[in-house]
């Protein structure tokens, strides 16, 4: 009696260990995973942060003693905690007259291939008889201008276990348009 209690002990413990050896893998990719999701969305909230403040900074119309450019590169990459290589931060300004004018005028892609072909139906926002792509001059603009702040970048994971879910990057985007300041 006392001999077969021990030996179910041992056999459950035994299965207790198996059972351990096959989840351990799975905790142990999911707790990465985990990691690495969370590393994309502090890079993704840094992102936004400094593309905020650098266009904070740009509808000052100030220099920063730098160069308005160069000072809003400054701020992006001040914004990346070490996390973010800010030579691969592209940043992209347009100004515009009104806000209205931002973008492509918009059309039915009747043939699908993803560009505006001639006869193709479109809203003709500005009037002039004839579909506009986007109108935007690239720049910071002068005074009053409305000015678009586009970032864009690429994070690359650490590991590769998102890879089959995810693939091994991911590319984060930001906007935000805003009109300068009177200077
Ligand atoms: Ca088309
Ligand atoms: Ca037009």
């Amino acid at each position: 009696m006392v001999k077969s209690q021990t030996l179910a002990r041992r056999r459950q413990k035994g299965s207790v260990a198996i059972e351990f050896a096959l989840i351990a893998p799975v905790m142990f990719i999911f707790v990465i995973g985990m990691m690495e999701i969370s590393t994309a969305l502090a890079v993704s909230t840094f992102l936004e942060g400094g593309l905020r403040q650098a266009s904070r900074f740009g509808v000052t119309g100030g220099n920063g003693g730098i160069g308005r450019e160069a000072r809003i590169q400054q701020i992006m990459a001040s914004n990346s905690f070490g996390l973010i290589d800010p030579n691969d931060i592209a940043l992209d300004t347009r100004t515009y007259g009104t806000f209205a004018e931002i973008g492509d005028e918009s059309f039915t892609d009747t043939n699908n291939n993803g560009t505006y072909d001639a006869g193709e139906p479109f809203i003709d926002r500005n009037n002039n008889g004839r579909w506009t792509p986007d109108s935007g001059t690239p720049g910071l603009g002068d005074g009053d201008d409305i000015v678009v702040y586009r970032v864009s970048y690429q994070w690359r994971f650490m590991t590769g276990v998102l890879r089959p879910i995810i693939g091994d990057h991911v590319t984060f985007n930001s906007g935000i348009a805003l009109r300068n300041e009177p200077f």
